[in-house]
């Protein structure tokens, strides 16, 4: 990493899906240890608390089917300020979730900063969808789709601008279980996606390889957008829509460890640990290890 300072923020989001919980993830990860874990590292690490969160029932009942969306939209807005803020300083933003809906607040705050944001989404879900090709209603199935511009406008024009993010800029990794709607998206656009077939068959160094390659060259900072679900199941039990065949523990260290590497991560979320859905804090220990990987720990 570049910068020595990290601020560290959580968001107890859990109104972007459907599943009571995800809103502890940001107390699980910081039970786990990420602070210190950090500051051993040698970072200087703010922890600068939590959004504010409106607790409110789970409802379906807004415009089309989506589900708590004034909720989401002002919540989203409050941390796009807050990582603003912490662009501003200089300091490395780290964005604890809460459910994969706060990923449209953490992109809106930073990509202003940038005139080609790079995103690498390493999820076993595209979240691509829109109120139209969503079968849930759950925005924390969209927010990649409204980063690009794509869905609801209240959730699109966060932060006054849009779109935060260009189709080229985005390679997507570990995915294994896409709607229809988002398999379309992702032929008509073009969009750079590593399914489990290619972690299969090219292995993830080549796979991590390619993509920095490929994102070194047409951006000019790189946000890591990290959906515990991502790994399979085995390793991260924790999360609220678990997917069978995932990527390892090891694959997942190996990638973050050759990001470190290349020093190219400006800003970080890690989001979907559902202490409920969790074995012992499993999954939010999982997070404190990769995030000590992502920001220079090894072996020896
Ligand atoms: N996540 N594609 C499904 C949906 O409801 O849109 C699942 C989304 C999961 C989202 O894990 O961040
Ligand atoms: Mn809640
Ligand atoms: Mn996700
Ligand atoms: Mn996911």
């Amino acid at each position: 990493m570049g910068k020595k300072t990290i601020s560290v923020v959580g968001v107890p989001m859990d109104l972007g899906q459907s599943r009571r919980g995800v809103d502890m993830g940001p107390s699980a990860i910081r039970y786990a240890g990420v602070i210190e874990r950090l500051e051993k590292l040698g970072y200087e690490v703010k922890d600068i608390g939590d959004i504010e969160i409106e607790h409110g029932k789970m409802i379906k009942d807004e415009k089309n089917g989506i589900r708590n969306l004034k909720s989401v939209v002002d919540a989203n807005r409050k941390l796009a300020r807050t990582v603003e803020e912490i662009m501003k300083e200089g300091s490395f933003p780290l964005v604890l979730g809460g459910d994969h809906s706060i990923a449209i607040g953490t992109i809106a705050g930073v990509s202003k900063f940038y005139n080609n944001l790079g995103v690498i989404w390493y999820d076993a879900h595209g979240d691509l969808n829109t109120s139209e090709t969503s079968p849930s209603g759950n925005i924390h199935g969209m927010p990649l789709a409204v980063s690009l511009g794509l869905g609801e406008p209240e959730l699109v024009n966060i932060a006054g601008y849009a779109p935060k993010l260009k189709y080229e800029n985005i390679v997507i990794i570990g995915a294994r279980s896409l709607d229809e709607g988002e398999k379309e998206l992702i032929k008509e656009k073009g969009i750079k996606v590593y399914t489990m077939h290619e972690v299969d068959r090219l292995g993830m160094s080549t796979i991590i390889e390619e993509t920095i390659h490929y994102l070194k060259e047409r951006t000019d900072g790189i946000h890591l957008s990290f959906d515990l679900d991502a790994l399979d199941p085995i390793y991260a039990p924790g999360v609220g829509t678990p997917v069978v065949g995932g990527v390892s523990f090891r694959e997942t260290h190996l990638a973050l460890e050759m990001l470190a590497e290349e020093n190219l991560i400006t800003s970080a979320e890690f989001v979907e640990v559902n202490p409920i859905l969790d074995e012992r804090n499993k999954t939010g220990s999982l997070a404190v290890d990769l995030i000590g990987s992502l920001f220079g720990e090894r072996i020896l």
